[in-house]
This record gives structure tokens, sequence and C-alpha cells, in this order.
């Protein structure tokens, strides 16, 4: 073997976590940025600064949000600082109060935008396969004071919106959605951001498009979209009066730069992730005890997470133990959203029996590993990481004998 090349795995001897030489000299992340054209950012970047035009409505930002109103085929589109920021103005927006549906097999930043202005999360199950929001458990957590929904297509699959579009009309509450995952996702051919009153989008550096740090809401309603961008400049309707309480929620030129460029590499960035996740489903189709989370194929999809289930009682070895496996080789996946909303600090002491009635939240978050993809990461890499996985669940009990053992033997 060369000294660069990748050490094969191919018996339990050869995992990097019983002594073998680790599979990857650099680490595979989870969320590597995708760049892009790092000459045209830089073009952008130095225009701006020409033109000493840095933020307010600069002509970056208003070109990406035409840009993403053309893209997903939506009227408005109101950029801003972070995608919590945007779920945070999306609530006010709706007037929201008392209780709002949300799952916890979600990104803490969901519970934490209703929690941050005063409204209280009930926490949701999802529903096993599609690791979304489940209608029929919405439905029975509906009380009086239930005054929305908001779903999160998580993964960038999107949510069941249509039974939601019926649960929130029946009941006279608004439906609204978490998409920080799904930009350029569609369901039935229709574009993730025009479904319930808004969409809120994060353009955070690990999201399949990203402006470093950001996000945006996007809606059909004129009357949401001027409220949006009043609230997001401090409440400004001109430049003097303030019309309502705001905040100051803006996207700045350079990070409106990096979207646009990232834009322009939209379909490069689709068919590396596509390509990774096909490399993944065909190196660990039929792998005993995991599932790799499927994507319709159909419909426009991002790719932009490979999510792996591993079944501890058909494998013998844990999820744990397999990030552990990974970890040793440079391969850094990640257990999102491990432990469920439900169970951190700020939420578990509120809704103590909230386990109990998620099931299905909690097998997930005991079950789900998500592996590197993007543009950072090649087939080749996809390759790698797939003979660890399968060498490690193949050989689970042994595995986790020899774990085991090793953790004995630890002084
Ligand atoms: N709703 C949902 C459903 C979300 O998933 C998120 C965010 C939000 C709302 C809120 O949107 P933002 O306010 O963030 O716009 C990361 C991201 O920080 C977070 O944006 C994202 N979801 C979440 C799923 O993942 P962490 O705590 O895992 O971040 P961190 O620092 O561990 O980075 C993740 C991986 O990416 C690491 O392996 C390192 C790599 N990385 C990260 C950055 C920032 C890089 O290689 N380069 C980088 O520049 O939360």
């Amino acid at each position: 073997m060369s000294p660069g090349a990748r050490p094969t795995k191919r018996a339990l001897i050869d995992l990097a976590i019983l002594g073998g030489r680790p599979a990857f000299e650099e680490r595979l992340h989870v969320g590597r940025p995708n760049i892009g054209n790092q000459d045209r950012l830089f073009e952008r970047i130095s225009s701006a600064l020409s033109r000493r035009w840095l933020s307010n409505d600069g002509p970056y930002v208003l070109e990406l949000e035409a840009r993403i109103c053309e893209l997903i085929g939506a009227q408005h589109c109101i950029t801003t600082c972070n995608g919590t920021v945007a779920l945070e103005l999306a609530i006010r927006a709706l007037g929201l109060a008392g209780e709002v549906i949300v799952p916890s097999f979600t990104f803490v930043a969901t519970p934490h935008a209703l929690k941050w202005l005063g409204i209280t999360p009930v926490f949701c199950d999802v529903d096993l396969s599609t690791h979304n929001i489940d209608p029929v458990e919405v439905e029975r957590l509906i009380t009086p004071r239930t005054t929305g929904i908001l779903g999160v297509h998580l993964w960038g699959r999107p949510c069941d919106v249509e039974r939601l579009e019926a649960i929130a009309s029946h009941n006279g509450i608004a439906l609204f959605f978490d998409a920080a995952h799904a930009f350029g996702c569609s369901r039935d051919g229709r574009m993730v951001g025009t479904f319930g009153s808004l969409e809120a989008f994060s353009f955070h550096a690990t999201k399949f498009l990203h402006t470093f740090e950001g996000g945006a809401v996007v809606t059909d309603d004129a009357a949401f979209a001027a409220r949006l961008r009043a609230m997001r400049n401090f409440g400004f309707a001109g430049h003097e009066e303030a019309i309502e309480v705001g905040t100051n929620a803006k996207m700045n030129e350079i990070s409106a730069a990096m979207g646009l460029t990232g834009l322009e590499s939209f379909d490069d960035v689709v068919a590396a992730n596509a390509c990774n996740y096909r490399r993944y489903r065909s190196e660990l189709e039929g792998l005993a005890g995991t599932q790799l989370l499927l994507f319709d194929e159909r419909e426009k999809c991002n790719f932009q997470y490979v999510v792996v289930e591993v079944d501890e009682r058909a494998t013998g070895v844990s999820r744990d133990e397999l990030l552990e496996v990974l970890r040793v080789e440079n391969v850094l996946a990640r257990r999102y959203f491990y432990p469920g909303c439900h169970r951190m600090a700020p939420y578990r002491s509120e809704v103590p029996e909230a386990g109990s009635r998620l099931p299905a939240t909690e097998a997930l978050a005991n079950r789900v590993l998500v592996l590197p993809t993007g543009t950072a990461v090649t087939p080749d890499d996809v390759g790698g990481i797939c003979e660890i996985v399968r060498l490690a669940v193949e050989h689970g009990g042994d595995l986790h004998a020899q774990l085991s053992d090793r953790e004995v033997a630890r002084p």
C-alpha cells in the first residue's frame, strides 16, 4: 500500500478503534460548507466594498431575494441574518400566542424561537418512516390555547402539508414551516417555500445554500411580507417612522454575495450531493439492521443530509458505538437530533412526561446517524465510509464485545 493510500478495512482488526490506521488523514465533516466559485464571490465582495453599500436593502440582498422568489415560485422573500431569527420574525408576524405544536425531533432552534417569544412549544411526535411531524398526533394535541402548527421539513423531505393544512383550517389556527433543511426541494412538484402561511429557511454555513450566516422568510401574503420587512428593520416604515416594535434582523451584502454565488452552483451542488447519496445507497443496500433514509427522486431534492438508522437489536453494535468507530477513523458523523428537544434542559422539567408520548422521537433519537456529504466529500470518500460501516455492522456482535472488553479493562 502506498503511504498516502486509504487503508482498506477488511477485518475488525483494521478498524482504527482496535488499533488499525485511520481510514482518512483529514477529518470528514457533516456540514462542510459548499463554496462555489471563489473568484465570483471575491468580485462581488470587491464591488460591494467599492460601492460602499454594505447592508440595509443593498443591491445584493435585493437581487438574492428576487432570485429566491424566482426559484421557488413565491411572491415575497425577506432575507434575515440567520434562520432562527427568520423563525422568530415569522412567529411575531403571525401574531401567535399560547401554545404552538412543534416536533421535538428537530434542531433546538425550532422550539427556542417559540419559547423566546413567550409561546409554549407543545412537542408532538413524528412519523417513524418520514421523521416528520405526525398529523394524527397534531390533532390530539390541539387545545383552546393552540394558535399554530410549526412543521419542520426534516432532512429536506417535505411534511404531509395537505393533512396539516386541513387540520389547521378546520381548527382556525396558523400553519407555517421551518424549512431550514429544504431549500430547493419540492412536494408533488410544488416548491417548499410556498406551503402554509409562510416558511422560514436557514442559510447557515452548513446548509445546502448558505450565506455564512443567514436565513429568509418566504410568503405569498403581501401584508405579512410588509410586516416582516418592517420588523426586520427596527419596525421602520420609511426612514424615520417606526410603525411597530422591530428588531435588527437584516442580512448584509457580503452574506448576500455568498448566497448569489452559491445559487450559481446550485445544480453542481445538487449533482455532487445526489452522487454521494446514490453511492451511500448502493454501498449500504441490504446491510441488515440499517436503513438509509430515501429521497423521492421524482421530486426536487437537495440531498444535503445523508441519514442512516441503526437498529442495535439487529446489528449488535449501537449507534453510539458506530459513531465512535467512525470518529476514530476521522469520519465525524453526527447524531442529529439527539436526545430530542423535549429532553433538553429548558424543556425537560416543563414536560417530564413528554418522552412517554413521543415513542417515535425517542426511537429515532437513539438510532439516527448523519453521515458526511457535500462538495467537500467525494464518492470515493463515501466508499471508504461505507466500508467502515459495513465492516462494523456485519461483525456488530463481535465488535460490541471487543469494545465492551476494552471498557472493562480500562483503569
Ligand atoms: N431549524 C432547523 C431545523 C435547523 O436545523 C436549524 C439549524 C435552524 C432551524 C436554525 O437555523 P440557523 O439559525 O442556524 O440559521 C449546526 C448548524 O449550526 C445549524 O445551523 C443547523 N441547523 C444544525 C443542524 O447544525 P451544530 O451545533 O451541529 O454546528 P457545528 O458547529 O457542530 O457544525 C456542524 C458541522 O459542520 C461540524 O462537523 C463542522 C462543520 N462546519 C461547520 C461550520 C460552521 C464546517 O466544516 N465549517 C463551518 O464553517 O449546528
